[in-house]
C-alpha cells in the first residue's frame, strides 16, 4: 500500500475556539472568568478524549431488556458508556446547577458549558435540557412544595444526588398539537391524582422524575383543559411499576439516546398549579430546551467545521493542500460566516434569558427573547443539517463513510429540526411572538447592535431585509392563511437579520484589538443573503392538487 491518508485531528474544543473565547471574553466581567475556564478547559479535555474514544471503538446503542429470566417486569436499560458518564460531568462541571446561580450571567456561562459538552454527552444533553426546562417551570409555576422536593436533585452537583426529569408531552394522537392529548389523570379515593396514558416520545426515561401533559377527568376538550402534573419514576431505588416502557425508538440519529415509548397506568402526580393551562404552564420549559436545541446545533456545526478545516490542511488533491484550492477554501469560508452566525444568535439568546430571568434586562429585552428563541430555535436546526452535510462533503467519500465518525454528525444534525417543535411549528411561535412587541423589540435592539459599526454595506442590507419583514407583514398581516403560509419565510429573515446585526457588533469589538476576522464573517454572512421571504400565490394548491 503506497499512501495512507491521515485522519483529521481534533483541535482542542476549548483552546481552539477563537468565536466562543472572543464572546466570553468581552461578555463576562474577568472576576467571572477564571471558574469558568477551569470548566470549559475540562469539558473540552473530555470532549477530545470522546472524540478519540469514538475513533477508536464500536459505536452501541443502549439496550432495553424487559423482562428478566423468570418473568418478572424489569425494563432496565443498559447505556452507553458516556452516558453512564453524564451524571458524573454535568454536576462535576456544574452544566446545570450554573445556569440556576443567582447573577445574570447564569445562562450565558451555563450554555458555554453545555456548548462544550454536547457531541462529546452523545445527545445525554436532551435529557439535561429536559431537566433544566423543568427545573425552570417548577420555580416558575411557584409551587414551593415540588419545588423544594425536586430542585435539590435537579440542580445538585453531587452525582448521587442528581436527578434527570423528562417531559412527557408528546403522544400519538396529540404530536404538535398537544391540545389533543389523551393521557387522563384521575384522583382516587384519598385525593391523589394518578396518569393513566401513552406517551409517545420519552428521551430521559432513565430519569428520576418528569413533567407531564394531562387531561383531569371530566375535563373539556383541547389544549386549555390540560393540566401539568410532576411525577416520580423511582421508588425506593426501582421503577416504579407504574410506568413500563413499551419500547426504544429506533431513530435516524441519537442513537445512544434512550428515546421510549412508556405507558402510564395510575403513576403518582402532583398538579403544578390550577388544573388547566398546562400548555402555558409548560411554556417556561419550551423555551429553554428550545434554547438548549439552538446552543446543541451551534455545537454540532462547530464539530463539522473543525473537523473539515483540519482535514483541508492534512488532505492534498491535485498537487496542494485542499485548503490552497480556491473553491474548497470559499466553501469552507462561507460556512464559517453561517456558522459564526448563528452562534451570535444562539448565544444571544443564552445571555438574553439570564438576563431576563435576574431583572437584568432592558424594557424590551423580554419581548426580544420571545421572539429571538424560536427564530434561533428554528434557523440554527435547518443549518445544521446543511452545514454538516456541506462538512461531509469536504472529506469526499470518507464523509460517507461509518466509522470515520463523520456520517454520525449528519444523522444527528436531523434532529435539531424535529426536537422540541419543528421548523413550521417555530415558524408558527414566531407569530405570537410578533403579535406582541416582537418587531419592536428587535428594531430597538439591532439599532443598538450596529451602533459604532463602520460596514454601511451591512447595515443597510439589515435594515432593508427588516423593512421588507415589516412590510409584509403589514400587507399580509390581516390574511392569516398568508401570513402563516410565509411564517418560514418571515422568520428566516428575521433570524439572518438579527444574526448579522450581531456580526457588526461582534466586529466592532474585535475591531477594537486588529482582529478583522468577524469583519470578514459580517461580509460574507451578508453576502450570502438575509431576505428569505415568500411572496403568497395561490400555487400551493395546485401544485399539491
Ligand atoms: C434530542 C433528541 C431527541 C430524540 C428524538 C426526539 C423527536 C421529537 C420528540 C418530541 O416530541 S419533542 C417535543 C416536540 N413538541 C413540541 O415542541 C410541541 C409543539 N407544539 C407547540 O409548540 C405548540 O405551539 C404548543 C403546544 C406550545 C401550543 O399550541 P396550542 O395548543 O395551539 O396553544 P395556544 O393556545 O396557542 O397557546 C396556549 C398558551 O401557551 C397561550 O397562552 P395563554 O393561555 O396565556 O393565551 C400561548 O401564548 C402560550 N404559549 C405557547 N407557546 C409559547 C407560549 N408562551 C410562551 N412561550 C411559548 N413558546
Amino acid at each position: 500500500m503506497s499512501f495512507l491518508q491521515d485522519p483529521p485531528q481534533l483541535p482542542h474544543p476549548f483552546r481552539s475556539d477563537r468565536v466562543l473565547r472572543a464572546l466570553l471574553g468581552r461578555a463576562l466581567p474577568g472576576a467571572r472568568r477564571d471558574a469558568l475556564d477551569a470548566d470549559l478547559d475540562a469539558l473540552g479535555d473530555y470532549a477530545a478524549m470522546a472524540w478519540q474514544r469514538a475513533c477508536t471503538s464500536t459505536r452501541r446503542k443502549p439496550v432495553l431488556t424487559q423482562w428478566d429470566a423468570w418473568g418478572r417486569r424489569v425494563d432496565r436499560i443498559e447505556l452507553t458508556t458516556a452516558w453512564q458518564e453524564g451524571p458524573r460531568l454535568a454536576t462535576r462541571h456544574a452544566v446545570l446547577a450554573a445556569g440556576h446561580e443567582n447573577h445574570e450571567h447564569a445562562r450565558l456561562e451555563q450554555f458555554a458549558r453545555v456548548y462544550l459538552y454536547h457531541v462529546a454527552s452523545e445527545f445525554y444533553t436532551c435529557p439535561l435540557a429536559m431537566t433544566d426546562g423543568a427545573a425552570t417551570a417548577l420555580k416558575a409555576s411557584g409551587n414551593r412544595a415540588l419545588a423544594e422536593r425536586a430542585l435539590p436533585h435537579f440542580l445538585s452537583r453531587d452525582p448521587a444526588a442528581f436527578w434527570l426529569s423528562g417531559q412527557w408531552m408528546t403522544e400519538t394522537h396529540g404530536g404538535s398539537d398537544v391540545g389533543d392529548t389523551e393521557t387522563v389523570a384521575r384522583q382516587d379515593a384519598d385525593g391523589q391524582w394518578r396518569l393513566h396514558g401513552r406517551k409517545w416520545f420519552s428521551s430521559a426515561v432513565v430519569g428520576e422524575a418528569a413533567l407531564a401533559l394531562a387531561r383531569p377527568q371530566g375535563a373539556g376538550p383541547g389544549a386549555g383543559a390540560l393540566a401539568l402534573f410532576y411525577v416520580e419514576t423511582v421508588d425506593g431505588g426501582k421503577r416504579r411499576p407504574e410506568l413500563t416502557i413499551d419500547r426504544l425508538k429506533d431513530k435516524l440519529g441519537t442513537h445512544e439516546l434512550p428515546t421510549a415509548e412508556i405507558h402510564l397506568d395510575g403513576l403518582p402526580a402532583w398538579p403544578l398549579g390550577e388544573l388547566a393551562h398546562g400548555v402555558r404552564q409548560v411554556a417556561p420549559m419550551l423555551n429553554v430546551t428550545r434554547s438548549w436545541n439552538a446552543v446543541c446545533a451551534v455545537a454540532s456545526m462547530a464539530r463539522a467545521l473543525a473537523l473539515a478545516r483540519d482535514y483541508a490542511a492534512r488532505r492534498q488533491a491535485f498537487g496542494r493542500p485542499l485548503i490552497e484550492q480556491p473553491l474548497h477554501a470559499h466553501t469552507l469560508a462561507g460556512m464559517q460566516a453561517e456558522f459564526e452566525g448563528a452562534f451570535a444568535l444562539a448565544f444571544e439568546v443564552a445571555d438574553l434569558l439570564g438576563k431576563v430571568e435576574h431583572g437584568a434586562a432592558a424594557p424590551h429585552q423580554a419581548a426580544l427573547l420571545r421572539l429571538l428563541t424560536p427564530l434561533a430555535k428554528l434557523w440554527t436546526g435547518k443549518l445544521a443539517v446543511r452545514l454538516c452535510s456541506e462538512a461531509l462533503e469536504c472529506f469526499g467519500g470518507a464523509g460517507y463513510i461509518e466509522d470515520t465518525g463523520l456520517p454520525q454528525l449528519l444523522r444527528d444534525a436531523q434532529v435539531y429540526a424535529i426536537w422540541e417543535g419543528t421548523t413550521n411549528v417555530l415558524s408558527l411561535d414566531s407569530l405570537r411572538a410578533l403579535a406582541g412587541d416582537g418587531l419592536g423589540a428587535l428594531r430597538t435592539a439591532v439599532a443598538a447592535w450596529l451602533d459604532g459599526n463602520d460596514d454601511m454595506h451591512a447595515a443597510s442590507a439589515i435594515q432593508q431585509s427588516l423593512d421588507a419583514a415589516a412590510r409584509w407583514l403589514d400587507r399580509h398581516g390581516t390574511s392569516r392563511d398568508t401570513l402563516e403560509a410565509g411564517a418560514r419565510g418571515l422568520a428566516l429573515t428575521l433570524a439572518r437579520s438579527a444574526a448579522a446585526a450581531l456580526l457588526a457588533r461582534q466586529a466592532t469589538w474585535a475591531g477594537a484589538n486588529g482582529d478583522r476576522r468577524p469583519a470578514a464573517a459580517l461580509r460574507r454572512f451578508v453576502a450570502q443573503g438575509l431576505d428569505r421571504l415568500v411572496a403568497p400565490d395561490d400555487d400551493d394548491a395546485l401544485l399539491l392538487g
